[in-house]
């Protein structure tokens, strides 16, 4: 079995590394500077020219790039390469404002799938296996993504798409799929529905799932790795800097190696934007190395991770980063505390729950009140009022422990609240401040 796509790079030195990311850096920020106007005019106002670039320690000089100057220059304005170069867009909806497009050249879509195909081949995935790909087709850069790194990996894409379950876990079954593919949430489901259906998921030949698109825990992978019988793997990506692939777990699932030649990471504080260690938490930041249509530098992702040198017993020597433990821009302050959606799953399913919930945040007389529904599961629902009452009382004791501030628990019906094919939607906030 292939242990690694790109040995020569995933097993580099740090040297051999370095050499290869500060040519591609200095390549890259001539492409922008004489290509896109809009780094020109960043350029300049710096008084950067990009002869001043010399090696990838000089990064720091570079300016910042966020997704409002995609905004900016909707739909085309960022792109470096001229028209008949392009072979692909995509776009992100986000959950407002206008879309954010991104462009692809030929070679951008091969080092794309490389970078996914290392993931596969990471995870264990062989020429032999069926690769069920439920990540929606389209503008999303999930499905399309992870089908161009099946291909490229050599194995069997079965282009599904998201939608329909009964469907899905019919092809599931009929074609013997190895390996699902799709977010978090919906593994889920789908491990419900399979349950739901009569189905011993060990009948099944899958072996592998590949889930990303959105934050999930560590106890969210026991849930589904038990019912589903399988080993789950998280992916992570965004469609400014590539798609999914940009980094993925081996096979020790601790930390997800970044393909680093390619997409080069940074850790800053958020607030005075200065680069952390190894180890810290704070906001992703990637510059796209490897990229002719849309060489983005210093993008700021709003994920919070931390990235880590240390040794792997996979033998990859790519850096990694963290598990995300959400986005900057989705964290909640309820009453002046910051709370991450993770966190609240975090104390669901350490309560041995399932992660159906859903966050309401309302404000009344000024103050922030922040609900939680979670369902119950069906042997719970024929307990007695007084009994589902203590259970919501020992949830919000250890939400109150967890997260620092007060939440109303509401357990609610089997089934009751929606399902996702895609990324899920946890929080609903209804205050207008
Ligand atoms: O979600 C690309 C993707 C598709 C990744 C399929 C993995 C699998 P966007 O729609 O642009 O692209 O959303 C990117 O999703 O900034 C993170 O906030 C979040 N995200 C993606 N992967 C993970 C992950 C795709 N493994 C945004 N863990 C990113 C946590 C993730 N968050």
């Amino acid at each position: 079995m292939k242990k690694y796509f790109t040995p020569e790079i995933e097993t580099a030195s740090r040297e051999y590394l370095r050499a290869v990311q500060s040519a591609r850096l200095i390549k890259m920020v001539h492409n922008c500077y004489n290509n896109v106007p809009f780094y020109k005019r960043k350029f300049d106002e710096i008084g950067l020219l990009p002869g001043d670039i010399k090696s990838i320690d000089d990064i720091t000089k570079l300016p910042f790039t966020i997704k409002q100057d995609l905004r900016d220059n909707y739909p085309f304005g960022m792109f470096a390469v001229p028209r008949d170069e392009l072979v692909r867009v995509h776009a992100s909806s986000g959950t407002t404002g206008k879309q954010t497009v991104v462009g692809y050249t030929k070679g951008d879509i091969e080092r794309w799938a490389e970078s996914t195909a290392r993931a596969l081949t990471a995870m264990g995935v062989t020429k032999d296996d069926y690769i069920h790909i439920s990540y929606g087709y389209g503008l999303f850069t999930g499905g399309l993504g992870i089908h161009y790194g099946a291909e490229k990996a050599g194995a069997t894409a079965i282009p599904v798409s998201s939608g329909n379950t009964k469907r899905q876990i019919q092809l599931l079954r009929d074609f013997g799929s190895n390996v699902l593919c799709c977010t978090p949430s919906y593994a889920m489901f789908i491990g419900e529905s399979i349950k739901e259906a009569g189905i011993d998921p060990k009948e099944l030949p899958l072996r592998i799932g590949i889930f990303g698109a959105e934050a999930w825990s560590e106890n969210m992978r026991q849930e589904i790795q038990k019912s589903l019988d399988i080993k789950a793997y998280d992916i992570y990506g965004l469609s400014e800097i590539a798609g999914p692939g940009v980094a993925f777990e081996c096979e020790e699932q601790n930390g997800m190696h970044i393909s680093e030649d390619y997409f080069y990471p940074e850790i800053i504080d958020p607030e005075t934007l200065e680069p952390l260690p190894d180890g810290v938490y704070g906001e992703l930041v990637f510059t796209c190395i490897g990229k002719e249509a849309l060489p983005l530098v210093r993008y700021r992702t709003h994920d919070i991770s931390a990235i880590t040198h240390e040794e792997c017993s996979c033998g990859r020597t790519l850096v990694k980063m963290l598990r995300p433990k959400g986005r900057s821009d989705d964290m909640l302050i309820i009453r002046g505390v910051n709370v991450f959606p993770s966190q609240v799953e975090h104390v669901i399913l350490q309560l041995g729950m399932e992660p159906n919930y859903q966050i309401v945040v309302d404000r009344v007389n000024n103050l922030d009140i922040m609900k939680v529904l979670i369902e119950m599961s069906d042997t719970m629902f024929s307990d007695s009022v007084r009994k589902l009452e203590e259970i919501e009382k020992t949830i919000s004791t250890a939400m109150q422990q967890t997260l620092g501030v007060h939440a109303v628990i509401k357990l609610v019906e089997p089934h009751s609240l929606p399902r996702s094919e895609g990324k899920a939607i946890r929080v609903i906030d209804n205050r207008v401040i």
